[in-house]
């Protein structure tokens, strides 16, 4: 009989992912059976007002054992990450943020003998010498991020948790993420956030990524959706732990843009690729996720026209209020 999940730890609470991911899961599991936690970025006050939130520091092992233990944690969402961008302009806390925070997790999980820990991944772990179409679950990994290297050496010790110790490891390998609530810190696919946010704001955007460049993307609702199934399905239907591919859709920036202009004619985009381009180019530009239909029933919701319908609308809301940026 697998464990249950009854209390659960939020690393990266603040960010994109952690902080709409936050409120589905105290939504299912309860306000107070969720607790939150981030490095130093001030929380929303719709977080804070949710439930219980703390700061701690994921690479000290001492600052996160003292949230299990004072709380019970038998789950860990760990969200907690520094991105592709950034992480080329600091690969050191890259490394120290990414790595050793996961150790501090992998190591808590086995120690307080934790029912579950959802590791997340990326598209990151790809680089040159894979399929770029349809890129399949099984191909050769190897990053030229920081990052990416961090993401291929976390999923090779979360499957090795599972395989050495039982310890119930599961990870997806997010594609860019598209949300209204919280900005993207960092990362490679963040312009295909802000294009929406200057789309309403200004119509006119810069960005850092040329035309054609296509990679697989995900709204924030499907993303909440798979970690959350992921972290609920039958353990004895997975066949992968930490690694599971995961898409929605897949287009280019010129593909992007093009949506946006139908709800926005008057939208208009340059394009000045910086160094972020040679990150974009080592990544796929769609994504086979049969692994995860297959063995956790995964099914997205939105296609990009349904995405930006949703966007614009959320946004052009908070806009009008004086509120875009919260
Ligand atoms: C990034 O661009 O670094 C992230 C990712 C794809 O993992 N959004």
């Amino acid at each position: 009989m697998a464990k249950t999940i009854k209390k659960i730890l939020v690393t990266g609470s603040v960010g994109q992912i952690g902080s709409e991911l936050t409120l589905a899961l105290r939504e299912r599991y309860g306000a107070e059976n969720v607790i939150a936690t981030g490095r130093k970025t001030k929380p929303s006050d719709a977080l804070l007002r949710s439930g219980p939130f703390y700061f701690i520091n994921v690479s000290d092992m001492d600052s996160v054992e003292e949230m299990v233990k004072k709380h019970n944690i038998d789950t860990v969402f760990h969200m907690a990450a520094i991105l592709s961008a950034v992480g080329e302009k600091n690969p050191q806390l890259c490394w120290d943020v990414n790595m050793n925070g996961l150790y501090n997790i992998l190591e808590l999980g086995l120690k307080y003998n934790m029912t579950r820990l959802i590791i997340p991944s990326s598209i990151a772990v790809f680089g040159p010498g894979i399929p770029l179409n349809n890129t399949p679950q099984e191909t050769v990994l190897k990053p030229t991020t920081m990052y990416g290297v961090t993401k291929v050496a976390g999923e090779l010790l979360g499957d090795y948790y599972f395989r050495r110790f039982g310890l119930d490891v599961r990870g997806l390998r997010y594609p860019g993420i598209i949300s209204s609530e919280t900005l993207p810190g960092g990362g490679t696919t963040d312009y295909a956030v802000e294009i929406y946010y200057k789309a309403v704001e200004q119509k006119r955007y810069t960005c850092f990524v040329r035309e054609d460049t296509a990679l697989p993307m995900m709204y924030m609702p499907d993303c909440i959706k798979a970690t959350m199934d992921l972290a609920e399905a039958d353990p004895s239907k997975l066949k992968h732990h930490a690694d599971y591919n995961l898409a929605a859709m897949s287009f280019s920036a010129g593909e992007l843009a093009a949506s946006i202009k139908k709800y926005i004619p008057e939208f208009v985009v340059e394009y000045k690729p910086d160094f972020r381009q040679a990150i974009a180019d080592s990544w796929p530009n769609s994504i086979d996720d049969s692994a995860a239909r297959n063995e956790w029933g995964w099914q997205p919701s939105y296609n990009l026209d349904a995405m930006t319908r949703d966007m614009i609308e959320k946004l052009t809301a908070r806009h009008q209020q004086g509120k875009l940026y919260g």
